[in-house]
């Protein structure tokens, strides 16, 4: 029987979620990576397939039939997808609600909720099919905490720490694990795209050591490496220089 397993990571171009893929190669899971850029989904295919196998799928997760049909479309040797990382997502805009741009809602709610649900639909289905699986939703502390000027990020964070609920009850007839990563702070391309290349991105990590995405993706693999009968449900993770949202020991 193989026992090599397959995951998805979806946003593995960058940050959290290529850090994940790089820890799943090391441990010979393969993988299928998503993005939207090209170039880095060749890149990094290009240096994982030497660890393991590796397929990558460039598709929009805010477009549904995208994610369809690329999802429908993979060969045969990636069609058991048994890990999905559901990573894909940003921040857009910091803005005090009075102040918010409708485009940075819409792309945060698209992107980060609807986007997961996208995935999902078209992958539970062969998971409660075989009666195993493995999903994990990338939250935030955002999911557990609102912050000024956080408000549709946060309540975008917040929808997902409540989907991964309720995936994990309506999933559990079915043996299938569901867990919640959320980082607090974590050193990306994050900031960059909050702050649309803006040079106040640059301030949001100094002064402290933040997160790693390598930390938050020893994280995600500590998750999926426990024994079948354990699943870590909701893990709320912080650099130690972070208290909450609003605290944060700086130099
Ligand atoms: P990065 O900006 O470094 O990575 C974001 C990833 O998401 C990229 O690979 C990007 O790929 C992908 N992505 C964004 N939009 C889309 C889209 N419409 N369709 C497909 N892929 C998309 O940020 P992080 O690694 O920090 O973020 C990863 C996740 O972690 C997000 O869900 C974020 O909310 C969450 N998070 C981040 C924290 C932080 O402080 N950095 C803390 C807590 C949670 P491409 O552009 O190639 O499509
Ligand atoms: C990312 C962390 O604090 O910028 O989810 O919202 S934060």
């Amino acid at each position: 029987m193989n026992t090599t397993k397959t995951a998805l990571i979806t946003g593995a171009t960058s940050g959290i979620g290529r850090a994940t893929a790089h820890v799943f190669a090391k441990h010979g899971i393969n993988l299928i990576l998503c993005g939207r850029r090209q170039e880095r989904l060749d890149t990094i295919q290009k240096a994982l397939s030497k660890q393991t196998n590796v397929h990558s799928l460039n598709f929009d997760v805010s477009d549904k039939k995208a994610v369809a049909n690329a999802i429908n479309a993979l060969p045969e040797d990636f069609k058991q997808i048994d890990i999905l990382i559901n990573n894909a997502g940003n921040a857009h805009g910091l803005d005090a609600i009075q102040d918010g741009n409708i485009d940075d809602w819409d792309a945060m709610m698209d992107i980060n909720v609807k986007g997961l649900l996208y995935v999902s639909k078209a992958i539970i289905p062969q998971m409660t099919k075989r009666e195993s699986g493995h999903i994990i939703n990338i939250g935030s502390s955002a999911g557990k905490e609102v912050y000024p000027k956080g408000n549709v990020y946060c309540a975008s964070k917040h929808a997902v720490v409540a989907i991964t609920e309720g995936m994990r009850i309506d999933l559990n007839p079915f043996g299938i694990k569901v867990t919640a990563i959320n980082p607090g702070l974590v050193e990306t391309e994050f900031s960059k795209v909050r702050f649309k290349g803006d040079a106040k991105a640059d301030n949001v990590y100094k002064g402290y050591k933040a997160l790693q995405p390598e930390d938050v993706a020893d994280a995600i693999h500590f998750a999926v490496s426990r024994p079948p009968h354990v699943n870590i449900a909701d893990l709320l993770m912080f650099c130690t220089a972070q208290a909450s949202s609003t605290i944060v020991k700086k130099e």
